[in-house]
């Protein structure tokens, strides 16, 4: 963090944390390089602003007409509880687990490098969505340059490795090379789950740096008959991801993923009802432990946020119908009447 920065600055870069839509991220870059005091100590800084703005610019403008750039945008929009992206190298996977994760249509071919462009896909978890983003494949030899800004709205990441391919041990240091030079981090870091070592904070103050939590997916286990190959694996990386074991051939481990990124994420789901009426218990909003009742009250409507007086509250922490103010914590299966 560069010194004699603003309050206004300290605010706006706090915003661009938060944001996850791509244009309030655009927003909140442009209020971060209006308030940043222009001086020698935050040069690099502004340059670093500066081109995130240019290349989110370039990217929500989409196909350029003429120009060098064509073919749609590569940001895709969150949606659903939360935005996972699949990272890995190529041919390990990935657009087959996605395609039977999430229903989609990914090409999927057995040569490397047959996903060009990110594909969105909803994996259904009990009630909710989880988001899943299909991502073509980084290697020593190359990584599509827009990668890292499809990274930024992600809440984790679904790193797929072949556990029967040998090469893996080589691949993964490497994947994880490439993104630390742009700055993403993959941590084995969730907020729900124990950490199996401390992790060290960050303590660089770098509003770039991004660290995103992962999960290790070892995929082809129908190919690996060596039970042992995860913690080989781990021994020779000196990784400690969390690690699930699945086949995207024979759909063995694939339930196991919703269940793990539920808890991972903390995704807490909200029920709300309208006064005097029955309650909408089909479609949950959802947030995270930590969200209160204003937070949902914003999923709903930014107007009902707004003239947000009380809630009555039904759940496993209150008594039926408690009324509770908008900083009142929620917790999941809550069921919730907003009043103006
Ligand atoms: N045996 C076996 N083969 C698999 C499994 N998952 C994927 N494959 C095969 O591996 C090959 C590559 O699959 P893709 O899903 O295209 O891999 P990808 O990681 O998306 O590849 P890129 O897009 O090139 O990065 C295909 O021939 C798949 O049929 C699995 O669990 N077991
Ligand atoms: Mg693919």
């Amino acid at each position: 963090m560069p010194t004699n920065v603003t309050p206004d600055y300290k605010k706006a870069e706090e915003a661009y944390r938060k944001a996850r839509e791509p244009r309030d991220r655009l927003d909140c870059l442009r209020e971060m390089f209006r308030t940043i005091p222009k001086h020698k100590g935050t040069e690099h800084l502004q340059a670093d602003i500066k081109t995130r703005i240019k290349q989110l610019t370039e990217e929500l403008a989409g196909p350029k007409k003429g120009g060098r750039r064509s073919g749609p945008s590569h940001v895709v929009r969150p949606e659903g509880a939360a935005q996972l992206c699949l990272i890995g190298p190529p041919n390990a996977g990935k657009s087959s687990l996605h395609a039977r994760l999430t229903g989609s249509h990914s090409d999927i071919g057995p040569y490397p490098y047959t996903t060009h462009l990110p594909v969105p896909g909803m994996l259904p978890y009990e009630d909710i969505h989880i988001q899943l983003v299909d991502l073509p494949p980084v290697s020593g030899d190359f990584m599509e340059p827009w990668l890292i800004n499809a990274l930024q709205p992600a809440d984790g990441v679904l790193l797929v490795v072949d556990i029967s391919d040998p090469d893996c041990s080589e691949q993964i240091p490497t994947i994880l090379e490439r993104l630390a030079e742009k700055k993403v981090f993959l941590t084995p870091a969730w907020p729900g789950l124990a950490p199996a070592e401390p992790v060290e904070p960050d303590k660089t103050g770098d509003p770039f740096r991004l660290e995103l939590p992962t999960v290790l997916i070892a995929n082809k286990s129908d190919l690996d008959p060596d039970p042992e190959e995860v913690e080989i694996l781990e021994e020779l990386l000196g990784l400690r991801f969390p690690t699930l074991t699945m086949s995207a051939q024979t759909g063995d481990g694939l339930d196991e993923l919703g269940p793990f990124l539920f808890r991972a994420l903390e995704i807490v789901r909200v029920y709300t009802k309208t006064p005097g009426k029955q309650a909408d218990t089909d479609k949950p909003f959802t947030v995270r432990r930590g969200g209160t009742v204003l937070d949902v009250a914003g999923l709903v409507h930014k107007d009902i946020a707004e003239g947000l007086k009380f809630a009555r509250m039904w759940g496993a922490e209150v008594f039926d119908g408690q009324q509770v103010g908008p900083d009142h914590l929620v917790s999941d299966g809550d069921l919730i009447e907003l009043h103006l």
